[in-house]
């Protein structure tokens, strides 16, 4: 039985003014969304009463983490940032609610002070949450000494009809019950009402027993969506189960208060005239005032929300400095964490390659590199969707992320076994990123089933988490398992993402290049296309030219063709070369692991690499989509694969020393005699994305 807290006047008033400040911004602007902040402003009071959050320095690393996943609630999100006294969001920042460049966008941004990530995409906090809890219990377990609690809080969730329906929500709740994530809560706007109207047109699932089979507590506070003090009880018995995250289901009224109260209407349409009087005056408010806040609610938020807050932080930071004291080697590596730095020389142990070492597979390349730098790098976290022995993303050494209890591992563990829940795990990667300490996680799957994760992936980009896909199988080279998981348009898909590194590096010394650029990487993330298929160590290959994203791997004096390749193409435009240097045909080779950094580069780089006056061929087992901003001619495949052997499979589309020359050929005559410019100078630059 939970129990009630008592709430006194000035709780009432702050809830009030809180409902009011959240509808004030739609109806203002004249767009978003008032139902779900109307009906959960209690609920979000009580929540801060039983968080810890020191709005002076919202990336205080041990408070409490809310994630609003039912993102299209966030004007709540800002006016509850408002009022606890974080500076960034002042009354003339709601009054701009999603107006552009303000600082109150359509749903809540990773970049805004004290928004702890990018949500609006149903489902996706929630397993942001997850990440973030996976995140803390690693924390606490790495750092934590007796006496010393460096690490000891919640993440938070509130969650819609909408996200529970989102299979991500299944896949990440589902591990969350596996891992015991104690420091796990959510409360579930249980509104019976989505667009589309009544959820019984379409959710009549037991949503109690279903997270109760997850392995979660279930608390029902069925019945009265006003109560903030029965939620503030359940809060605090959800704190006291720490084996098991707690799902708190909250029956709500959307828009509770509007003439439109429980019905879809008042979803996403702000409150019209009327409506919005009608509710101003209910509440005790002037009708004819708006963005208005009694300074009894400031007085009221700054002393039970900001001044606790602002203590426990300084209560931390002298708890910190004597731990640096009496633990002076974790203490370092803290203070080095929390600063957003790596160690020195961590890149150190990179392996380095010859032409004289033998042809390796690049996902195998790619476990070697992790071999020799997780001890350096206590932040990497890693991981894999159920493929960890195709996928090779394990260390020897590693213990696996567990509930102690299971006898699996412990929560130390670095290694998590996502199962086979794609989405769920990239999802995931990003809330451990945004958790901060500067977690680096990866996760592998293979590169066809990254689409599948693709939601999450976007966010990955679109919030600037580093996060690192290992993405092995990258091509028709997967042979007999045939076109279901042959990758054709992935790497066109998330070379057109924003912020995204695609990389396909060709031997070993490219993928130390290519894991170097993404552990270092602050902002972008990375796919890391490999090969199952073994690839030779190729003369001329350079971890530090692989910085620039592409290179002349080797070179001919006046080449009357430059052939351009990723990852295991490049060394069969190597054999081809070969072909056509027989015929008197001359070609520059050029190896681009990584077309989203190329771009990076200078105009003259990358005029230097692919020259005026030269036909230009790019050779990918791909789709040829996006290569016109390289080449004059692409050799890529435009259809799906074929089950068959790997040497079989290139062998049918040519993909063979005389099939690229004879295309080669062709192209160098086809060019004859024209005058041809490189594709890679423009007349202007598209916007780009900067951090
Ligand atoms: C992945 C995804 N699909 C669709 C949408 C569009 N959308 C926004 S809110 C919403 C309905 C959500 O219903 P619910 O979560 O119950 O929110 P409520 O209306 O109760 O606030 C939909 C479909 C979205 N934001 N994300
Ligand atoms: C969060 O951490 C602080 C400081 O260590 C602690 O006092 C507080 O009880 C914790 N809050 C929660 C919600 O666990
Ligand atoms: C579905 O829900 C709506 C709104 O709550 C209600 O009016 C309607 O009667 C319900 N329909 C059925 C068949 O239960
Ligand atoms: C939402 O709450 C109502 C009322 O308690 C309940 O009948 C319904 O099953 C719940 N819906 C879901 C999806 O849990
Ligand atoms: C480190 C690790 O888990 N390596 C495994 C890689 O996969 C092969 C089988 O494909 C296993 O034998 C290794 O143990
Ligand atoms: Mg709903």
């Amino acid at each position: 039985m939970v129990a009630p807290h008592e709430f006194s006047k000035i709780d009432d008033l702050a809830i009030r003014t809180l409902k009011l400040l959240a509808v004030d911004q739609p109806c203002n602007s004249n767009s978003g969304h008032p139902g779900a902040p109307l009906a959960l402003a209690p609920a979000a009071h009580a929540l801060l009463k039983a968080t810890n959050i020191n709005p002076k320095n919202p990336d205080w690393i041990n408070r409490d983490r809310f994630v609003l996943s039912n993102g299209h609630a966030c004007a709540l999100l800002y006016a509850l940032l408002h009022l606890v006294g974080n500076d960034y969001f002042r009354i003339e920042d709601l009054k701009q609610f999603r107006k552009l460049n303000s600082r109150t966008p359509g749903h809540p941004e990773f970049h805004l002070s004290g928004v702890e990530v990018t949500t609006g995409p149903l489902g996706q906090g929630i397993a942001n949450a997850v990440g973030m809890a996976i995140a803390q219990k690693n924390f606490a377990a790495t750092y934590n000494k007796p006496g010393f609690t460096i690490s000891d809080n919640h993440t938070f969730v509130f969650a819609g009809d909408g996200c529970l329906q989102e299979g991500i929500s299944s896949e990440a709740s589902s591990l969350a019950g596996h891992l015991q994530l104690g420091n796990l809560i959510m409360v579930y706007d249980n509104n019976s009402i989505t667009i589309d109207g009544s959820t019984n047109l379409s959710f009549t699932e037991d949503t109690k027993k279903r997270y109760k089979a997850y392995g979660w507590e279930v608390i029902d506070l069925d019945g009265d969506s006003e109560s903030p003090e029965l939620l503030l009880g359940a809060i605090e018995q959800a704190k006291k189960t720490t084996d098991k995250p707690t799902m708190i289901r909250l029956t709500t009224i959307i828009g509770h208060g509007s003439l439109n109260q429980g019905t879809h209407g008042v979803h996403g349409a702000p409150l019209k005239a009327d409506d919005l009087a009608q509710l101003k005056e209910k509440l005790g408010f002037d009708p004819k005032q708006s963005f208005v806040v009694p300074q009894e609610v400031y007085d009221f938020y700054r002393k039970t929300v900001a001044e606790p807050g602002i203590e426990a932080n300084e209560k931390w930071d002298k708890l910190f400095a004597e731990y640096q004291k009496k633990y002076p080697e974790e203490g370092k590596a803290l203070v080095r964490r929390l600063s957003g730095e790596l160690p020195a020389d961590w890149d150190k142990t990179l392996p380095a390659f010859t032409p004289k070492d033998k042809a390796v597979a690049t996902r195998k390349l790619s476990e070697g590199v992790i071999e020799q730098v997780y001890n350096a790098l206590p932040e990497l976290i890693g991981g894999s969707a159920d493929l960890t022995p195709s996928n090779l993303t394990r260390w020897v050494e590693a213990e696996d992320f567990q509930p102690p209890s299971s006898g699996l591992g412990s929560y130390k563990g670095r290694y998590i076994r996502y199962g086979v829940r794609e989405h769920g795990m990239a999802a995931i990667l990003n809330g451990i990123s945004a958790w901060g300490a500067n977690y680096k996680p990866y996760g592998g799957t293979f590169l066809n089933f990254v689409s599948y994760a693709s939601g999450a992936v976007r966010l990955s980009a679109l919030s600037g988490h580093p996060v690192i896909y290992v993405a092995t199988h990258d091509s028709i080279g997967v042979g007999e398992d045939g076109p279901t998981h042959q990758p054709i348009e992935t790497l066109a898909h998330f070379r057109a993402l924003p912020n995204m590194h695609v990389w396909r590096p060709a031997d070993g010394n490219e993928v130390s290049g290519a894991y170097k650029n993404a552990i270092e990487s602050k902002h972008t993330p990375a796919i890391l296309a490999l090969s199952r298929q073994n690839l030779p160590q190729l003369e001329g290959s350079c971890r530090v030219k692989t910085q620039k994203g592409a290179y002349v791997l080797q070179d001919v004096e006046k080449p009357d063709v430059v052939l351009i390749a990723t990852g295991s193409e490049v060394s069969l435009i190597v054999e081809s070369a070969k072909v056509l240097a027989a015929k008197g045909i001359k070609a520059r080779i050029v190896s681009a692991p990584c077309l989203d950094l190329f771009d990076e580069q200078s105009e003259e780089y990358r005029v230097s690499v692919l020259p005026d006056g030269v036909p230009i061929m790019s050779v990918e087992v791909a789709s040829t989509v996006g290569w016109e901003r390289y080449a004059h001619q692409s050799f890529g495949i435009n259809r799906f694969g074929v089950s068959a052997p790997c040497p079989d499979a290139y062998k049918y589309f040519d993909f063979v020393p005389e099939g690229v020359a004879s295309r080669a050929e062709k192209t160098v005559a086809f060019y004859k005699g024209k005058t041809l410019y490189t594709p890679v100078r423009r007349a202007f630059e598209s916007p780009s994305i900067e951090f």
